[in-house]
Protein backbone atom coordinates (compact mmCIF):
# COMPACT_ATOMS: atom_id res chain seq x y z
CA UNK A 1 0.00 0.00 0.00
CA UNK A 2 1.44 3.19 -1.21
CA UNK A 3 0.70 5.90 1.43
CA UNK A 4 1.60 10.23 1.22
CA UNK A 5 1.36 12.51 3.72
CA UNK A 6 -1.41 14.90 3.19
CA UNK A 7 -0.82 18.31 3.63
CA UNK A 8 -2.60 21.90 4.94
CA UNK A 9 -4.66 23.42 3.35
CA UNK A 10 -6.29 20.00 1.97
CA UNK A 11 -9.77 19.56 2.74
CA UNK A 12 -9.17 15.97 3.57
CA UNK A 13 -7.87 16.78 6.78
CA UNK A 14 -11.24 18.28 7.78
CA UNK A 15 -12.69 14.94 7.84
CA UNK A 16 -14.67 13.52 10.23
CA UNK A 17 -12.98 9.85 10.53
CA UNK A 18 -15.53 6.96 10.46
CA UNK A 19 -15.45 4.55 13.25
CA UNK A 20 -13.87 1.20 12.30
CA UNK A 21 -15.84 -2.15 12.55
CA UNK A 22 -13.77 -4.39 10.70
CA UNK A 23 -10.26 -5.49 12.11
CA UNK A 24 -9.44 -7.63 9.20
CA UNK A 25 -6.60 -8.09 7.11
CA UNK A 26 -7.41 -4.39 5.06
CA UNK A 27 -7.24 -2.59 8.29
CA UNK A 28 -3.64 -4.29 8.87
CA UNK A 29 -2.06 -3.77 5.85
CA UNK A 30 -3.25 0.11 6.25
CA UNK A 31 -1.43 0.25 9.99
CA UNK A 32 1.28 -1.26 8.87
CA UNK A 33 2.02 1.27 6.08
CA UNK A 34 1.54 4.03 8.08
CA UNK A 35 4.15 3.28 10.82
CA UNK A 36 7.53 3.54 8.01
CA UNK A 37 5.26 6.74 6.63
CA UNK A 38 5.40 8.22 10.26
CA UNK A 39 9.28 7.07 10.83
CA UNK A 40 10.62 8.53 7.90
CA UNK A 41 9.30 11.35 8.57
CA UNK A 42 10.46 11.53 12.21
CA UNK A 43 6.64 11.53 13.50
CA UNK A 44 5.67 10.28 16.53
CA UNK A 45 2.62 10.50 15.62
CA UNK A 46 0.06 9.81 12.98
CA UNK A 47 -3.91 9.62 11.96
CA UNK A 48 -5.41 7.85 9.65
CA UNK A 49 -6.90 10.66 7.92
CA UNK A 50 -3.16 12.09 7.42
CA UNK A 51 -2.58 9.24 4.95
CA UNK A 52 -5.82 10.25 3.24
CA UNK A 53 -7.94 7.03 5.14
CA UNK A 54 -10.80 8.77 6.97
CA UNK A 55 -11.37 5.90 9.47
CA UNK A 56 -10.95 6.12 13.34
CA UNK A 57 -7.42 5.08 13.24
CA UNK A 58 -3.63 6.59 14.91
CA UNK A 59 -0.35 5.35 15.59
CA UNK A 60 1.48 7.24 18.50
CA UNK A 61 5.37 6.07 18.89
CA UNK A 62 7.53 8.42 21.66
CA UNK A 63 11.21 8.05 21.98
CA UNK A 64 12.82 6.09 24.76
CA UNK A 65 14.79 7.92 26.69
CA UNK A 66 17.89 7.70 24.42
CA UNK A 67 15.68 8.95 22.14
CA UNK A 68 15.24 6.02 19.83
CA UNK A 69 11.84 5.35 18.71
CA UNK A 70 11.38 1.60 18.62
CA UNK A 71 8.67 -0.11 17.10
CA UNK A 72 8.43 -2.05 20.45
CA UNK A 73 6.85 1.12 22.11
CA UNK A 74 4.12 1.45 19.60
CA UNK A 75 0.80 1.89 20.12
CA UNK A 76 -2.10 1.70 17.56
CA UNK A 77 -5.78 2.95 18.71
CA UNK A 78 -8.66 2.20 16.85
CA UNK A 79 -11.90 3.80 17.70
CA UNK A 80 -10.04 5.92 20.52
CA UNK A 81 -12.25 7.73 23.48
CA UNK A 82 -11.20 10.13 26.31
CA UNK A 83 -13.47 9.30 29.03
CA UNK A 84 -11.16 11.42 32.14
CA UNK A 85 -9.22 13.76 31.92
CA UNK A 86 -7.65 16.70 34.13
CA UNK A 87 -5.13 19.36 34.72
CA UNK A 88 -3.63 21.40 31.78
CA UNK A 89 -0.14 21.82 30.33
CA UNK A 90 1.43 23.67 27.33
CA UNK A 91 4.00 22.03 24.51
CA UNK A 92 5.36 23.31 21.22
CA UNK A 93 3.83 21.04 18.90
CA UNK A 94 4.27 19.97 15.16
CA UNK A 95 2.02 18.24 12.51
CA UNK A 96 3.08 16.13 9.51
CA UNK A 97 0.52 17.68 7.99
CA UNK A 98 1.65 21.60 9.01
CA UNK A 99 5.66 20.91 8.09
CA UNK A 100 7.91 23.11 9.87
CA UNK A 101 5.49 24.77 11.95
CA UNK A 102 5.61 24.63 15.13
CA UNK A 103 3.59 26.46 18.44
CA UNK A 104 2.75 26.13 21.90
CA UNK A 105 -0.77 24.40 22.58
CA UNK A 106 -2.76 23.96 25.68
CA UNK A 107 -4.24 20.72 26.02
CA UNK A 108 -5.24 18.78 29.61
CA UNK A 109 -2.38 16.99 31.14
CA UNK A 110 -3.46 14.01 32.29
CA UNK A 111 -6.11 11.56 30.51
CA UNK A 112 -7.80 8.15 30.30
CA UNK A 113 -8.93 7.20 26.75
CA UNK A 114 -10.82 3.56 25.98
CA UNK A 115 -9.65 2.24 22.81
CA UNK A 116 -9.58 -0.93 20.68
CA UNK A 117 -6.40 -2.62 19.22
CA UNK A 118 -5.73 -4.10 15.89
CA UNK A 119 -7.76 -6.93 16.80
CA UNK A 120 -10.61 -5.75 18.25
CA UNK A 121 -9.38 -6.46 21.81
CA UNK A 122 -10.56 -3.32 24.12
CA UNK A 123 -8.11 -1.08 26.17
CA UNK A 124 -7.48 1.88 28.61
CA UNK A 125 -4.51 3.43 28.55
CA UNK A 126 -3.70 6.63 30.90
CA UNK A 127 -1.51 8.91 29.91
CA UNK A 128 0.32 11.65 31.20
CA UNK A 129 3.71 13.97 29.68
CA UNK A 130 4.53 13.44 26.08
CA UNK A 131 2.10 10.55 25.52
CA UNK A 132 -1.44 12.30 26.67
CA UNK A 133 -0.72 15.32 24.31
CA UNK A 134 0.06 13.39 21.56
CA UNK A 135 -2.42 11.39 21.80
CA UNK A 136 -4.81 14.09 21.95
CA UNK A 137 -3.12 15.37 19.14
CA UNK A 138 -3.94 12.80 16.99
CA UNK A 139 -7.55 12.44 18.54
CA UNK A 140 -8.20 15.57 17.28
CA UNK A 141 -7.33 14.42 13.65
CA UNK A 142 -9.77 11.91 13.75
CA UNK A 143 -12.63 14.80 13.68
CA UNK A 144 -10.92 17.31 11.40
CA UNK A 145 -9.35 19.37 13.69
CA UNK A 146 -5.89 20.62 13.59
CA UNK A 147 -3.64 22.27 16.29
CA UNK A 148 -3.51 25.26 14.36
CA UNK A 149 -7.09 25.87 14.70
CA UNK A 150 -5.99 26.39 18.71
CA UNK A 151 -4.08 29.40 17.41
CA UNK A 152 -5.37 32.99 18.91
CA UNK A 153 -6.37 35.22 15.72
CA UNK A 154 -3.67 36.78 15.51
CA UNK A 155 -0.87 34.10 15.88
CA UNK A 156 -3.48 32.10 13.16
CA UNK A 157 -2.98 34.91 10.60
CA UNK A 158 0.86 35.18 11.31
CA UNK A 159 1.01 31.40 10.48
CA UNK A 160 -1.48 31.41 7.22
CA UNK A 161 0.90 34.39 5.84
CA UNK A 162 4.22 32.62 6.81
CA UNK A 163 2.47 29.02 5.46
CA UNK A 164 1.91 30.28 2.45
CA UNK A 165 5.00 32.10 1.79
CA UNK A 166 6.64 28.94 2.27
CA UNK A 167 4.47 26.41 0.16
CA UNK A 168 5.59 29.48 -2.29
CA UNK A 169 9.26 29.12 -1.79
CA UNK A 170 8.86 25.01 -1.64
CA UNK A 171 7.30 25.12 -5.68
CA UNK A 172 9.56 27.44 -7.10
CA UNK A 173 12.76 25.33 -5.60
CA UNK A 174 10.96 22.51 -7.25
CA UNK A 175 10.39 24.31 -10.46
C1 LIG B 1 3.68 16.34 20.78
C2 LIG B 1 3.16 17.24 19.89
C3 LIG B 1 2.56 16.81 18.74
C4 LIG B 1 2.46 15.46 18.47
C5 LIG B 1 1.77 15.01 17.22
C6 LIG B 1 2.67 14.30 16.28
N1 LIG B 1 3.50 15.22 15.59
C7 LIG B 1 4.61 14.84 14.93
O1 LIG B 1 4.96 13.68 14.94
C8 LIG B 1 5.35 15.90 14.19
C9 LIG B 1 6.45 15.64 13.52
C10 LIG B 1 7.17 16.61 12.69
C11 LIG B 1 8.33 16.22 12.06
C12 LIG B 1 9.01 17.10 11.24
O2 LIG B 1 10.12 16.69 10.54
C13 LIG B 1 11.37 16.81 11.06
O3 LIG B 1 11.57 17.21 12.17
C14 LIG B 1 12.47 16.33 10.18
C15 LIG B 1 8.54 18.38 11.06
O4 LIG B 1 9.31 19.26 10.29
C16 LIG B 1 9.09 19.38 8.95
O5 LIG B 1 8.15 18.86 8.44
C17 LIG B 1 10.04 20.20 8.20
C18 LIG B 1 7.37 18.76 11.66
C19 LIG B 1 6.67 17.89 12.47
C20 LIG B 1 2.98 14.57 19.35
C21 LIG B 1 3.59 15.00 20.51
CO1 LIG C 1 -0.92 16.23 13.38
Amino acid sequence: MKLSIVEYPDKRLREKSKAIEKFDKELHELLDAMYPVMLKSNGIGLAAIQVAHAMQALLINIPDEDDEQSIDYLIEMINPVITHKSGETTYQEGCLSVPSFYEDINRYESITVNYQDRDGNTKTIEADGLMSIAIQHEIDHLNGILFIDKLSYSRRKKFEKEYKKMQKEKKLSKA
